[in-house]
């Protein structure tokens, strides 16, 4: 592990595809580390170029605008402007949050690429690939869909069935179809450029596995898995219309891989801030000074440390990252978060639904962050981190400084007199804090710096709990000079260290205090606040957050769940045939609910007297918890008479009531449109 104390660092976080909004997964797993890494490097007077943008080609862009019949270009600037609009609301501080759309971007992608190309890196490949021929193109895997061979879904996609998990190649699909036109598709031969990963496999090991183990187990635990399997040649040029052309010239309808593109962007941005600001965007990029740290999620790391690398390494001239942090996946109110099936907790809904409570939000994130293992979200530990901790610790100890020193001081700061022992544990104690939770931040261990910041809010209202100066007030008003002071500068250093996780707050600190933001060595100096300084207005730093607020949120994923129910819910598909004579034995007929009562013990049933016409007689029935017995009376249903009779609770039932059952679980009775004569046969 490098210890080399760096000045200059770029620092990047996964392009987010801009086919939909940003989740509360997102955040977690990169966006709120990454700006946690960011702000505290700024504060430590490094040179930082904090940078993003949306990742706006590839298929999932393309699906997208078909699903809504757009154009892909529509679709992006719809997605970019929320995306980058919802950041900036939480206080994600990028740089530049660009996209591979921009000019820049396939300029600078198409450099690298005719860089690689003329240095001779790829190997060229004709291949046999599946083709449409009705819309006379060639089909990316997602395109494709087919039989999954390993357990007959019939729904696989060409790269993954969703159904067992396998991943797939389009020629392992049995029956395959082409997404667009529904056909089947043609196997034709076309050609593509290829980036030799097998020859740098020796290189990736001395770089990677003797180089950086220090890096997180779950990076360096895939890294290892990918380069052992053996690495292959891997395409970087698909037949697709929308993306980054292929800067050659026989390659037209060739477009640059998305994961080729993509990590280009951090350049391509970088490019973009420098040329916006009047900077050399080439330290960030091509000085061994500069230190390269990708945040991203699990299901980024190859890209980001075999492919990548490999890229930069074949160009020449650039640096590696010195460390890809990658975070393991969120969960919500345990489940996996899911973008097709809306399980999640979307950015800007959460900005629109909870106004002023960004820092909760990046408080919960950030204490439960997936660092090691996937984590789970519930709204009940987001309203527990709330107010038993922000409100109950940090926004009351304060609170408690500023209306004491008010009430006191007239909102002024006291002079320190003679420090007692106390006094100089909590000094003393104080001084560490910013370096416990800097060296936390500096190893990736938000959680625990995190946690750390929490423990400084902690020996705040330790102190005041031990020396109670609302009791010595009116006996010793030096002694509680001196611990107003010191419980001052306490709240002043959490002011400057709780920036980099909870910007707004300490916004708002900064200005109660009327401080300016400091930068990180100032923090745990016991003389921050002079005596005499004037405090501003205090007001409360958090509200509690009461349990409608929760269950209003829970209910919409519970809808969300609902919905998804009736529309997943598959119908099923008919039973097996039978002849004709075995349905005439079937005798169904109209009849009429003269009764009901609910069974006792059983949840489930209603007992029901029925007038079929010809006779009267018992039916129980499963409909108990979709009907009440009272709203049953008087109905006309679909019976069938001669099913024989069965004892059901200790009743005997004579008889089945017909009911149909909707996607969405809802029983419906089966019924003519108006009243007919009791005992009509149904044929
Ligand atoms: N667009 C996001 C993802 O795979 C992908 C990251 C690109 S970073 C260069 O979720
Ligand atoms: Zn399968």
């Amino acid at each position: 592990m490098s210890s080399k104390n760096f000045q200059r660092y770029t620092i990047t976080a996964a392009l987010p595809y801009a086919n939909g909004p940003v989740h509360i997964g997102h955040l977690a797993g990169v966006y709120i580390p990454a700006d946690i890494y960011a702000r505290y490097l700024r504060a430590n007077d490094r040179a930082v170029a904090f940078v993003c943008g949306s990742d706006e080609h590839g298929v999932p862009i393309t699906l997208r605008a078909k699903k809504e019949g757009a154009t892909p270009q529509q679709i992006v600037d719809k997605y970019h402007g929320l995306i980058k609009e919802s950041f900036y609301q939480l206080g994600i501080s990028f740089d530049i949050y660009s996209r591979t759309s921009s000019p820049v971007h396939h300029q600078t992608a198409s450099d690298f690429f005719t860089t690689l190309y003329q240095k001779g890196v790829f190997e060229e490949k004709t291949s046999e690939q599946y083709y449409d021929q009705k819309n006379e193109q060639f089909l990316a895997d997602r395109y494709i869909m087919g039989t999954c061979p390993v357990c007959g879904n019939k729904d696989a996609y060409g790269d993954q069935c969703e159904s067992c998990g396998s991943t797939l190649s389009p020629n392992d699909l049995k029956d395959p179809r082409s997404m667009i036109s529904g056909e089947k598709p043609v196997l034709k031969e076309t050609r593509h450029w290829y980036l030799p990963l097998d020859k740098y496999e020796k290189w990736l090991r001395e770089w990677i596995l003797e180089g950086h183990q220090e890096w997180k187990s779950n990076v360096y635990g895939q890294c290892k898995s990918w380069i052992e399997q053996g690495l292959q040649p891997r395409a970087v040029t698909r037949d697709l219309e929308w993306g980054v052309p292929v800067p050659l010239q026989d390659a037209a309808g060739k477009v640059l891989y998305v994961w080729f593109d993509a990590p280009i962007g951090y350049i391509s941005a970088t490019k973009d801030w420098a040329a916006q600001n009047q900077k050399d965007w080439v330290p960030y990029w091509q000085d061994k000074e500069t230190k390269l740290v990708h945040f991203i999620g699990k299901d980024n790391i190859v890209f980001h440390c075999i492919i990548f690398p490999t890229m930069l390494k074949a160009h020449g001239g650039f640096i590696l990252p010195e460390n890809v942090p990658a975070n393991e996946f969120l969960n919500l109110e345990g489940n996996k978060i899911s973008t097709s099936r809306n399980w999640a907790v979307w950015l800007h809904e959460y900005l629109q639904d909870l106004p002023g409570k960004e820092d909760v939000l990046r408080f919960a994130l950030c204490a439960n962050a997936p660092e090691t293992k996937d984590y789970d979200f519930t709204w009940k530990d987001y309203q527990a981190r709330n107010n038993n901790e922000l409100l109950a610790i940090f926004g009351n100890f304060i609170n408690r400084v500023l209306v004491l020193t008010a009430k006191y001081y007239q909102g002024k700061v006291p002079a320190r007199k003679t420090l007692y022992s106390i006094d100089e544990e909590v000094i003393a104690k104080l001084e560490e804090f910013p370096l416990r939770i800097g060296k936390a931040i500096e190893i990736f261990k938000f959680r625990d710096a995190l946690s750390e910041l929490m423990d400084l809010a902690r020996l705040g209202n330790k102190y005041l709990a031990d020396t109670e100066p609302w009791k010595l007030i009116k006996t010793d008003a030096e002694r509680v000079a001196t611990i107003m002071n010191i419980s001052l500068q306490i709240a002043a250093t959490l002011a400057i260290v709780s920036e980099p996780f909870l910007p707004f707050t300490s916004a708002k600190l900064l200005l109660m205090l009327q401080l300016d933001l400091l930068k990180w060595e100032n923090a745990g100096k016991i003389s921050i606040l002079q005596p005499g300084h004037q405090l501003g207005e205090s007001s409360l730093l958090f509200e509690k957050i009461e349990d409608e607020l929760i269950e209003k949120q829970v209910q919409k994923l519970m809808d969300t769940k609902a919905a998804n129910a009736l529309e997943n819910k598959v119908v099923t598909p008919a039973k097996q045939t039978v002849q004709f004579d075995d349905f005439t034995k079937n005798d169904i007929r109209i009849a009429t609910i003269l009764a009901a009562e609910r069974v006792p013990r059983s949840k489930k049933l209603l007992k029901l007297k029925v007038d079929t016409g010809f006779d009267q007689r018992t039916v129980v029935s499963g409909i108990a918890e979709h009907f009440e017995p009272e709203t049953v009376v008087g109905r006309q249903v679909s019976i069938l008479v001669n099913l024989a009779p069965r004892q059901i609770m200790g009743i005997e039932s004579q008889g089945m009531i017909l009911m149909a059952e909707d996607k969405d679980g809802s029983l419906h009775f089966i019924h003519p449109p108006s009243t007919i004569s009791n005992g009509s046969a149904v044929s």
